[in-house]
């Protein structure tokens, strides 16, 4: 690394996640003017020549390349932050640790267990700083739920609920594989709803509520067949296109989550409630600014569930952005890990969640995965510290 505090990235990919992370990195400087590092948007990757030539003029990176092994091999870079399907993360992560790189990686961390224990061998082999981008603790609301869970004004939990509904996937003509549906095909994939939205569920479960110990769940495919786009031809479908799981954690409380593609009429509904002895939060992605709690011990005529809107100086991020009162959005929770990951340069410590922290919730995703097709309970082996 250049010692006038750059952080020199070379992204691979050009998708919809490639895109939140390059406004993370062009916004956080002017949000976090205190931070020591600076992102240089370097190169940015895709096989598609003209493609990323757009991209890398949209977003201001300067340079592209169309093969990730030369991002890997470049000098001038410092950091590679990995935004293509999953099937690459994994070759990807360990050939830029081996090549010293700082890697950053887009959830999930791969598509299955065997994957990510790989990649955690490799960085930590290296020694190279390392996150996973589970961007939803970054809402300032979820952040406070946080806090306050860690206070321990809910008291005893007994119940965590969570679900994350959409409905994109209910058209049965929607192909399987290529760039928009490459989420569809397990090959590239890993899983379906339970990798791509039950594992943010899941990191979010672990941060506030400890580990999960074992699960017991059930998956269904609705659309068994689809055409595959480099083929042309119907194949099997072999992802989940819904799944919910029971679970215990490691605190005795219970939990329950869902996760569908074919929830009509919801895009992207996450929710989480935690009930405990003395209180109760919930958070919900349609409304984030907001966190609800009700408190048992008010004993006034008022007594009923609060909504607290996160937008105050002294609430989590918020003293870096407008005035109080006014609300931010999904795109700000990539500044805000941005501004984490180059805190964590500055100041030493992990920039939580971490390659090992990632791989406790694709424990518990194999864990959900294998209990659906045995048809019975199963160990998470989570080692939640
Ligand atoms: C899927 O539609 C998706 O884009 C996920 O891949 C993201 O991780 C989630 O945040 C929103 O939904």
């Amino acid at each position: 690394m250049e010692n006038n505090k750059k952080l020199r990235i070379g992204l691979i990919g050009t998708g919809f996640m490639a895109r939140t992370h390059s406004n993370g990195y062009n916004r956080v400087k002017n949000f976090f003017p205190e931070l020591e590092f600076s992102p240089v948007l370097k190169a940015v990757c895709s096989r598609n020549g003209e493609k990323v030539k757009a991209f890398a003029e949209q977003w201001g990176y300067e340079s592209t390349e169309t093969d990730w092994r030369a991002v890997v091999a470049r000098d001038d870079i410092d950091a590679v932050d990995i935004c293509t399907p999953n099937d690459m993360h994994a070759e990807i992560a360990i050939a830029a640790a081996e090549a010293g790189k700082m890697v950053l990686c887009e959830k999930p961390l791969a598509r299955t267990l065997a994957e990510a224990k790989q990649m955690v061998d490799a960085i930590e082999k290296a020694g190279v700083k390392n996150t996973v981008w589970y961007n939803y603790r970054r809402v300032p609301a979820v952040t406070l739920a946080k806090q306050i869970v860690d206070s321990g004004k809910l008291g005893r939990i007994f119940h965590y609920r969570a679900n994350f509904l959409q409905d994109w996937t209910i058209n049965a003509s929607l192909p399987q594989g290529g760039a928009a549906t490459w989420r569809l095909d397990a090959d590239a994939a890993g899983s379906g709803v339970t990798g791509d939205l039950l594992a943010h569920c899941i990191d979010t479960a672990m941060w506030l509520n400890g580990g999960i110990k074992d699960v017991s769940a059930v998956t269904e495919t609705f659309i068994k067949e689809r055409v595959h786009q480099s083929t042309g031809k119907m194949q099997k479908v072999s992802i989940d296109d819904a799944c919910a799981f029971f679970c215990h954690f490691d605190n005795g409380s219970l939990g329950l989550f869902e996760s569908t593609r074919y929830a009509r009429g919801h895009k992207a509904l996450y929710t989480f409630e935690i009930n405990g002895e003395n209180a109760s939060i919930r958070w919900d992605l349609h409304d984030l600014n907001r966190l609800e709690y009700f408190d048992n011990a008010d004993d006034s005529i008022v007594k009923g569930w609060s909504s607290i809107h996160v937008t105050d100086g002294d609430q989590p991020y918020m003293d870096k952005w407008w005035v109080p009162g006014l609300s931010i959005g999904y795109e700000h929770t990539f500044v805000h890990q941005v501004a984490d990951f180059l805190k964590s340069l500055e100041r030493g410590g992990v920039c939580s969640p971490n390659f090992r922290e990632a791989l406790e919730t694709q424990k518990v995703c194999q864990a959900v995965l294998e209990s659906a097709s045995a048809g019975s309970w199963k160990n998470t082996d989570v080692e939640w510290r």
